[in-house]
């Protein structure tokens, strides 16, 4: 790693106070894992040169929020050719949904996630209409499984996520296994459909198929105009925040798994 070596992204801060966005280069060094922030409107030094351990590289991408100081600061950009090079070969994002069917290994299901090198970069429940399934499955329109399949997947919560992470496409796909969970147990018995599925339409997991459906499951899902609703029944139920410290020690599955083998429902 060359000495000088740094990452530069250009970040957005909502300043409630003054009611504007105010932008910022941030830069990350890696060698001393250090950063360092300039304020892009004035062009001065905003923080200078620090160590802050709880941001680290795999944070940093596209989309994530970062937060220095109590500031969330939205990742917009890269800020420069260098950083662009280096993030755009190798980090890839992939969409992944947990099915209705593993609603009660939804922590375990995080928990592998969370240990085969990925980042969940957004992730929500949602209880889909059935033309909000048919919407999101229309290319398998007329095929024999398509009513099985839309019927089932509206039938209880499934759980969006967007993940990040080298080759994500490709490797989201090799962790769930083959559609068939009969399969999936004889060709690769430590896939998740092999683990968790049970047969072709109820395969605990989905992952896009290429670059295209990834971006357009993506927006299905968190895009401003999703039309998915909020799944909160906001009467008879407690808030629980996992803190930020149990992301980054990758605990985060963990935590839902015992919420709800507890017996707790997670809405
Ligand atoms: P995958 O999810 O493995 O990429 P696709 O995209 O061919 O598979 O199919 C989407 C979903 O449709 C599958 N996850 C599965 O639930 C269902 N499905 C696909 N093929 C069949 C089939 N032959 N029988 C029943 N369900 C199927």
């Amino acid at each position: 790693m060359a000495s000088d070596e740094r990452f530069v992204f250009i970040v957005e801060w909502y300043d409630a106070a003054a009611s504007l966005i105010r932008t910022y280069n941030l830069a990350y060094y890696p060698k001393d894992k250090t950063i360092e922030m300039v304020d892009l409107k004035t062009k001065k030094l905003f923080l200078k040169r620090c160590e802050y351990p709880s941001i680290q590289l795999n944070d940093l991408y596209i989309g994530a929020i970062a937060t220095v100081h109590s500031r969330q600061l939205k990742i917009v950009d890269y800020a420069d050719l260098f950083t662009r090079k280096h993030f755009e070969s190798s980090k890839e994002k992939t969409f992944a949904m947990i099915k209705p069917d593993c609603y009660q290994h939804i922590g375990k299901i995080i928990d592998i996630i969370e240990h085969s090198g990925f980042v969940i970069g957004n992730i929500r429940m949602a209880k889909m209409s059935l033309a909000n399934a048919e919407e999101f499955y229309a290319e398998h329109k007329g095929k024999p499984f398509f009513t099985n399949l839309t019927n089932f997947i509206c039938s209880d919560f499934v759980v969006g996520m967007e993940l990040v992470g080298e080759e994500a496409i490709a490797r989201w796909r090799k962790l769930i296994g083959p559609t068939n969970c009969e399969v999936a147990r004889k060709e690769a018995p430590n896939s998740i459909r092999a683990i968790f599925g049970t047969e072709g339409v109820k395969n605990a997991c989905h992952g896009s198929d290429s670059p295209g459906s990834a971006s357009r499951e993506i927006e299905f899902f968190f895009g401003e105009k999703t039309k998915l609703k909020p799944t909160a029944f906001l009467t008879n139920c407690t808030s629980c925040v996992i803190k930020p410290h149990i992301v980054m020690e990758a605990n985060v599955g963990k935590i839902v798994d015992k919420i709800l083998s507890e017996g707790f429902e997670i809405s």
